[in-house]
């Protein structure tokens, strides 16, 4: 199966996606495997161009339309010209964010109509999915304090309220495809998540 080697993280700003990515690559990389890791919005040149665009604080005139869709734009591009390939030869993909970000930050975060964003996103991914996500659930209090006093980009400066109703997308998403996602509290220590995420990962590779 083309996508069983796909996985995404998943969660609101600082919910701590990155730091779990790199922990689990250096497991699956101890073990021989080949990994790719690949950023959203991002991982290519024109994907690159379009996350600049979608998180210059001086884009104040974008609308949430045109937003959305240069998130799509940019995963587009990401599955066309990386996606299918690594995975066609056996490569672990491991995507910090994929489709149900865009559904969450804009879908549920505009209160957009999410039954369209989902049928975009079947066409903009070629109906790729991840065969496993893990959404790392923290409260927006957490990840506003996590993410200290860092500069924030054009949607993380959307604040609080917006962060939260994007969590409660999260959340209504991770039930709903619950035989993909994984919620995992991430409030717990970095150790503590890495544990659980590779008890997962090691039954379902057979590892
Ligand atoms: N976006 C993106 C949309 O609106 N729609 C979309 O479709 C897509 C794809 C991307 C922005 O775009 C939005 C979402 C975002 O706002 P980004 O810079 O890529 O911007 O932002 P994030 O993906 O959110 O990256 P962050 O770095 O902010 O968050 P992470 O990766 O979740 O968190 P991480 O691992 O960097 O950790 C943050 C801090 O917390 C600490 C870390 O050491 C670090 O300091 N930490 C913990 N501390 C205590 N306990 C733990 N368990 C911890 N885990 C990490």
């Amino acid at each position: 199966m083309l996508n069983n080697r796909f996985i995404s993280f998943e969660g609101i700003d600082g919910s701590g996606k990155t730091t779990q990515i790199k922990l689990l690559q250096e497991r699956l990389l101890s073990l021989d495997e080949k990994v790719a890791v690949l950023r959203e919005p991002g991982g290519t040149l024109i994907s690159e161009k379009i996350r600049e665009i979608l998180l210059d604080n001086k884009n104040i005139n974008l609308s949430n339309e045109s937003e959305c869709l240069l998130f799509f734009a940019s995963r587009s591009q990401l599955v066309a010209e990386k996606v299918i390939s690594l995975l066609n030869k056996r490569i672990f993909v491991i995507c910090d964010r994929f489709n149900d970000s865009t559904i969450a930050y804009q879908g549920y975060g505009f209160d957009m109509d999410v039954k369209k964003l989902e049928a975009i996103s079947e066409f903009a991914t070629f109906n790729m999915h991840p065969s496993l996500t893990f959404y790392l659930d923290i409260c927006s209090e957490k990840s506003f304090e996590r993410r200290g006093k860092v500069n924030s980009d054009r949607i993380e400066s959307k604040g609080h309220q917006y962060l939260e109703k994007v969590r409660q997308g999260f959340l209504s998403i991770s039930k709903k495809h619950s035989d993909r996602i994984i919620k995992i509290d991430a409030s717990l220590t970095k150790q503590e998540i890495s544990e659980s995420i590779w008890l997962t990962v090691k039954e379902k590779y057979d590892f």
